[in-house]
């Protein structure tokens, strides 16, 4: 699968060489592009903001970079999916990672900055491609790098042969099963730590009483933490 990410900040992509990404690179199940959106200016300034009209503060992306950043990027025998980061997008959830992932389809990514791109780009971009405006979550960060590498690391983790033990994402996909409840605490060894004991019922070997009780911790940790996600709230 095909990633291209277009930004002012390549050096922000260097966590990408790391980890399970970097393995799928290295392994040749993804190949990533990272550009320099400024490579597609053409005044001394390398200028890729300008003052909003209508006023207000900050600045906003010009839109002549990203259209020719776009044209040099789009193969159209093959074209990819857009995905702009914006505060204002629809929320990234895992059923957003789970379709990308399902699509196969070259993703370009657009990281703004400022105040965000001139909203030309995404229109003019909707014409030819299919444009998702995705936003993270609902705090504001200063731009789409941070959103763009938690993205990627959701949609390359589902990929096929990424992942060395095939049962985890297997167990997720089961996430039914857990009715969409928040996971349940985890142990290892030692037994005994800092006073603290594991369970006794994970001790136990009786697999129906721990997946019962396995049930009720994420029952109860949900209700606490995000009791919207219960079932008949
Ligand atoms: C992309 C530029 C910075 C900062 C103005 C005023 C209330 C903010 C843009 N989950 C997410 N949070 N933030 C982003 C994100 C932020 C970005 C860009 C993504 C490009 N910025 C910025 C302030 C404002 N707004 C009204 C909200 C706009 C993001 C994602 N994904």
């Amino acid at each position: 699968m095909r990633f291209d990410i277009v930004t002012i900040f390549p050096d922000y992509f260097a966590p990408l060489q790391l980890s399970l990404v970097g393995k799928a690179i290295q392994n040749g199940l993804i190949s990533v592009g990272v550009h320099d959106l400024r490579d597609w200016t053409h005044d001394r300034h390398r200028t890729v903001d300008d003052t909003p009209y209508g006023g207000g503060a900050g600045m906003v992306m010009k839109p002549e970079p990203w259209g020719e950043a776009i044209d040099a990027l789009v193969d159209p025998a093959d074209p990819p999916i857009l995905i702009v980061p914006t505060p204002s997008g629809e929320v990234f959830r895992q059923s957003v990672a789970d379709e990308l992932a399902a699509s196969r389809r070259p993703l370009l990514f657009a990281c703004g900055r400022y105040e965000g791109i001139d909203a030309r780009v995404m229109a003019h971009a909707r014409t030819r491609l299919e444009v998702r405006e995705l936003s993270l979550g609902d705090y504001v960060l200063n731009g789409g790098e941070v959103a763009v590498l938690a993205m990627m690391e959701a949609v390359v983790r589902l990929l096929d042969g990424v992942i060395g033990n095939p049962q985890s994402l297997t167990e997720e996909s089961h996430a039914a099963d857990h009715d969409g409840l928040l996971e349940y605490p985890v142990f290892t060894k030692p037994l005994s730590w800092r006073g603290l004991e594991v369970p006794e019922i994970l001790l136990s070997g009786h697999h129906a009483n721990i997946a019962a009780w396995r049930r009720e911790q994420a029952r109860q940790i949900t209700l606490h933490r995000r009791p919207e996600l219960l079932p008949g709230s």
